[in-house]
């Protein structure tokens, strides 16, 4: 029985190890945080994700995953960790680097080492040397000359893509692309993803796949700034921006996405700095992008601003903390940044509305005048209502709660 190592269970890291383990893969599924490892232990999960508590309950049970703290020998490593950025917005790279050099020593000859993580261009030859200096005996670089028996140990970076929502489906369906150290490693990389992805794989160098992830996050986010900055432009010439992108859409070659508070999320909103870090001078439109993507909440936080002006001691009911509709992942989420900006003005009260948590996170939930509470609650105590995500529920609010307050749909979702 094949045997996989998964370094980090988080958002990538769980479901593709339960999907492992239900493929009939013996799976060794490591994280650093204690809570993390029990929780999986006892067939549970940590974060929401559409029924991957089923799928995490049936790999346990069958006894094929195993969380632990510690990695253990195996077949194939798979390294899906965060890949945050630091000040300034340069790539941290530490949480990849204690992976590697946690799973050095378990390493043998044959075995496959995959980055799953997104990761700057040149991560998967960085690993790789971490790992030739540790192991010096071992070939990394292809390098058949060794003495002994042969020594050689294969690299890739197989990026993941799934949409948050939909991992489970995705992890199976969608395309894959396979960057390999070297032609052998892309090789043996492929027929790992071959036996249980479903849809097609591309083989390339490490380094282009590591910028293809990149490219698609960025693609993303370009044309995000793209429907934010016309909403900026709309709100000053008075004209409705979801109207507008309508009927702009109905011309066959354009698609505008939709605009919102901002971009939010552990990748987006994150994934495109490592290119301008690669390429300060030459990516100005992905820098861009970015700048107005986070312009945008500010933008958000004036208007709301501005009608709260013309309240004594405004009430304003913020719906939705979570990046995106229908999860209740709060990293990088520009509903959260907006909710603590407007609470700094201490003459307004903010009750925050977040269906998929039962209590607020430690950024706002110290902050006296920022209140956790139900939609309907929040909407009756309300001078102003700010929808700042889309989740489902919110869309069978009843409107005539709320046509005598005044209204800020960051999404378009009651127009
Ligand atoms: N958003 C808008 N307007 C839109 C679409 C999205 O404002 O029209 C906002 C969302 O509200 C959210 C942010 O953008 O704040 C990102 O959401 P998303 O659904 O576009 O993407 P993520 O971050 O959940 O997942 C992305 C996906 N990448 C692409 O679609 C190119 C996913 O396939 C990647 O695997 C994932 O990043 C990742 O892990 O890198």
């Amino acid at each position: 029985m094949e045997k996989v190592c998964v370094m980090g269970l988080g958002y990538i890291g769980l479901p593709t190890a339960s999907l492992l383990a239900t493929k009939g893969f013996l799976v060794c599924g490591v994280d650093c945080l204690r809570e993390v490892v029990d929780t999986i232990n006892q067939g549970k999960i940590h974060f929401f994700e559409p029924d991957l508590d089923i799928l995490v309950r049936s790999a346990v049970n069958s006894g094929l995953l195993k969380a632990g703290a510690q990695p253990e020998e195996a077949d194939v490593f798979i390294i899906a960790v965060p890949t945050p950025f630091k000040d300034n917005h340069i790539p941290d790279l530490s949480y990849v680097e204690a992976a590697t050099k946690a799973i050095a020593s378990f390493i043998r000859p044959g075995n496959l080492v995959i980055l799953e993580s997104t990761s700057p261009v040149g991560t998967t030859e960085i690993i790789a040397e971490w790992i030739a200096k540790l192991r010096p005996e071992l070939s990394i670089f292809g390098d058949t000359t060794k003495s002994g028996a042969d020594q050689r140990v294969y690299f890739a970076h197989c990026p993941e893509r799934v949409l948050p929502g939909q991992i489970l489906r995705e992890l199976i369906d969608n395309d894959r692309i396979v960057g390999g150290l070297n032609k052998e490693s892309a090789q043996v990389a492929v027929q790992f993803y071959q036996k249980f992805v479903h849809g097609k794989i591309y083989i390339t160098n490490a380094r282009t796949a590591e910028l293809a992830k990149l490219a698609e996050n960025s693609f993303r986010d370009v044309n995000i700034a793209f429907a934010n900055e016309l909403s900026i432009i709309c709100d000053s010439l008075e004209i409705n921006v979801w109207e507008l992108i309508e009927l702009a859409n109905r011309h066959p070659r354009v698609n505008i996405l939709q605009p919102g508070p901002g971009v939010g999320g552990h990748c987006i909103a994150v994934d495109p700095w490592f290119i301008v870090d690669a390429a300060p001078d030459k990516a100005r439109l992905i820098r861009t992008a970015r700048e107005v993507n986070d312009y945008k909440s500010q933008h958000i936080v004036e208007k709301i601003r501005s009608y709260a002006s013309k309240f004594r001691a405004p009430v304003i009911a913020c719906l939705g903390l979570a990046f995106k509709p229908d999860v209740d992942d709060l990293r990088e989420s520009p509903a959260l940044e907006i909710v603590r900006e407007l609470a700094e003005d201490g003459d307004i009260t903010v009750l925050a509305v977040e269906p998929h948590i039962d209590r607020l996170p430690e950024s706002i939930g110290s902050l006296n005048n920022i209140r956790f509470s139900d939609w309907s609650a929040a909407i009756r105590q309300a001078d102003i209502i700010v929808l700042l995500v889309n989740h489902k529920v919110f869309m069978d609010i009843n409107r005539e709660l709320i046509q005598d307050k005044v209204i800020v749909d960051t999404r378009g979702m009651w127009r």
